[in-house]
């Protein structure tokens, strides 16, 4: 086996992820730094040019203010999220990312991206907190700004990051990061004052509904494995929420979004006996009173009602894309002009977004303007960037935040010098794309001037760095030393390949996490149970092979999953009550419970004696 060479880079401002996020916070470290003589450092496992959720490009932004034409204030933002996630998210985080929102996109404008206009020169929207973009590029379009803003000898791609480091003479102080090419056989050790985590959510905890040479075919990216949240966790971050998940409504198998149907073109969703499901199931959001009754009615009660008719047999359900289009077709008065771009955009939808929909219907001769589509819920994600809140703990902004939500640095995570911001950041729902490259600016200032406060580089013992070494290449220790136990790579009595180890994993959350195929329901007893498997799956972990740097990637992305499957059902067992029916279900707390459970489970994970601990922690309610 030939061992890795290694490679170290010191460095000032370290980004792990060059997503959205990480985009963001490279792009404005930059420009507080280079006034200090500070370097900035972004890392990312493929490129950032198509990397993350982005990569494929998006046909929408979904937060956008319009602050400059008055059309919303943070305060309504604000309202809106609190109102879409039961009642509880930091209020802070929620409204910092609402006032500077529109810079960001102020700036993918000026940077190039084309953005759908009215007459009258606002942006055109597909809803209140949507805009409509021409975003097939969106992703390179930010990476170029990023790229630039850092300059190129301060990019590293494909590597893989899988660990912090920590201070040596302060366990409670980031160090830096560990990582591997994917490419060459070189472990990089990058040292660093301040590290920003922005590695994205996480998709793959849950089996998803293709499988076998369809696996990776879901609706969130199916690369983000959720090693932001594993690196955190292990570093000893306060982690929030992580029981909080993210189900949604999509077209089936191709997984295209429903926003701009529902919202722009006010389709309906129907059952297979054309009924009317929000109408149909209306009094069912009487139960989930204060906010069952509030509007938009939200995005986990809409699942509810969803849930409800199939057990009342109402499946499948089709989203009426048919009788919506016809409509406008005649409200366009068949303008065959007009009635063209009502169909370009209906295309374009999906074209620059998720184009194995456009495909879908092309292969099964849809005409989306005569035949409904099948719709369904999909697995669940682990991600704070959407109508879910799953993530690290962190310190508001100074004039915004409670002092309790306030520690110095805002976006910074309990772990001094280490911050976070996107699908990383947890309690602070429906930044998207635009909020979660504002979010990753708000974090690369504030690591900036926490820098310039706390003055010495933190320490790295090198037993530290070497002891992950070594870990990091033993899946391929493993592989050496068991190859010749069997005639056929595949099968062997002493290790597991990742693909293999990952099957284990989706089946444990699956059956026993609410996953889809138990109907998003799970009790305290199946938590336990859960666990248990959990704990001799992690045992088995210990024995995954790698034949090449492919596999050895995999290897680290199952543990990262693993890791942010731990920490989702011991959430999930803590919390009793079921605060979003329609995302998880605790039978045996089947209600809301405001009076005890309208609190934050917070959790932190001891490295040094391999425990966890949870809490509640006071949720307060910044904006009236
Ligand atoms: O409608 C490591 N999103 C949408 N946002 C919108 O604004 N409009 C839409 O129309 C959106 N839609 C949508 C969206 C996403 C997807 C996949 C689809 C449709 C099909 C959501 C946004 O994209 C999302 O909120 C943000 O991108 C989140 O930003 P961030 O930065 O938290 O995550 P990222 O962009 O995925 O970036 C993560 C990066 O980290 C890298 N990475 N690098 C090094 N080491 C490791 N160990 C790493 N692990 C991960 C990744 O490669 C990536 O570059 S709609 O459906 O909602
Ligand atoms: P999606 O395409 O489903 O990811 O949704 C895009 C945006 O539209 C997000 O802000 C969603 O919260 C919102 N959205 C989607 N469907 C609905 C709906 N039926 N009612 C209100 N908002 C919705």
């Amino acid at each position: 086996m030939v061992q890795p060479e290694t490679e170290v880079v010191e460095t000032d401002v370290l980004i792990l992820g060059g997503g959205m996020a990480g985009c963001g916070a490279a792009f404005e470290a930059a420009y507080w730094a280079r006034a200090k003589g500070l370097k900035v450092t972004i890392v990312e496992k493929a490129a950032i040019e198509r990397s993350g959720a982005v990569a494929m490009g998006l046909s929408a932004i979904n937060l956008y203010l319009g602050m400059r034409w008055n059309q919303n204030t943070p305060e309504d933002f604000v309202h809106y999220v609190r109102q879409d996630l039961m009642g509880m998210s930091r209020e802070d985080l929620v409204y910092d990312i609402a006032r500077h929102v529109d810079s960001s996109v102020h700036m993918f404008e000026e940077w190039g991206l084309p953005i759908f206009k009215n007459p009258d020169g606002t942006y055109k929207r597909e809803g209140r907190w949507q805009i409509m973009i021409h975003g097939e590029s969106y992703k390179p379009i930010v990476a170029e700004a990023a790229k630039t803003a850092v300059g190129d000898g301060n990019v590293y791609e494909r590597i893989f990051v899988a660990r912090l480091l920590l201070d040596d003479k302060d366990p409670g102080r980031i160090a830096g990061a560990v990582g591997f090419s994917v490419r060459e056989n070189k472990i990089y050790v990058f040292k660093a004052r301040a590290v920003i985590v922005t590695a994205g959510g996480a998709t793959g905890v849950f089996r998803p509904h293709s499988h076998g040479e369809g696996l990776g075919r879901i609706w969130y990216a199916p690369w983000n494995t959720g090693s932001a949240y594993s690196l955190m966790i292990q570093a000893g971050a306060t982690m929030t929420q992580m029981e909080h998940r993210l189900v949604v409504a999509r077209f089936k198998d191709g997984y295209g979004p429903v926003g701009m149907w529902f919202l722009l073109f006010k389709a309906v969703l129907e059952n297979a006996k054309g009924e009317n499901i929000e109408q149909k199931w209306a009094s069912l959001l009487k139960e989930w009173e204060p906010y069952g009754s509030g509007k938009p009615i939200p995005t986990p009660l809409r699942n509810h009602q969803m849930m409800a008719d199939f057990r009342a047999g109402g499946a499948p359900f089709f989203l009426r894309t048919d009788t919506a289009l016809q409509r406008m077709y005649q409200e366009a008065a068949n303008d065959p002009k007009k009635i063209r771009e009502i169909e370009a955009d209906a295309w374009e939808d999906f074209l620059d977004m998720t184009m194995s929909q456009a495909l879908i219907w092309a292969s099964d001769n849809i005409d989306p303007a005569k035949t409904p589509s099948e719709i369904v819920l999909t697995e669940p994600y682990l991600m704070g960037s959407h109508a879910s809140g799953t993530g690290a703990w962190v310190s508001g902004p100074e004039d915004a935040a409670p002092t309790e939500y306030f520690w110095g640095y805002n976006r910074m995570t309990t772990v001094k010098g280490l911050f976070a911001a996107g699908d990383g950041v947890g309690g602070s729902a429906h930044k998207f794309s635009s909020g979660s490259h504002v979010e990753g600016r708000l974090a690369g200032k504030a690591a900036v001037a926490y820098i310039m406060d706390n003055g010495a580089a933190p320490s790295v013992a090198q037993d530290q760095v070497e002891a992950i070494r070594a870990e990091l290449w033993k899946p391929f220790e493993n592989y050496e030393k068991g190859r010749t136990a069997s005639t056929t790579d595949e099968i062997n009595p002493t290790y597991l390949f990742p693909k293999m180890a990952l099957h284990r994993l989706q089946k444990i959350m699956d059956e026993y996490a609410a996953g889809q195929g138990s109907q998003y329901i799970t009790t305290e007893a199946m938590l336990q149970k859960g666990l248990e498997r959990m704990k001799l799956f992690k045992e088995d972990l210990g024995k995954l092979a790698a034949r090449d740097l492919h596999d050895l990637l995999r290897c680290w992305e199952v543990w990262d999953r693993t890791w942010c499957a731990e920490a989702h059902m011991r959430h999930l067992l803590f919390r009793q009550e079921t605060r979003w029916p329609g995302y998880y279900y605790r039978a045996d707390y089947p209600t809301l419970d405001d009076k005890n459970w309208k609190v934050f489970v917070n959790s932190r994970y001891d490295a040094a004696k391999g425990e966890w601990a949870l809490e509640k922690t006071p949720f307060l309610s910044t904006i009236p």
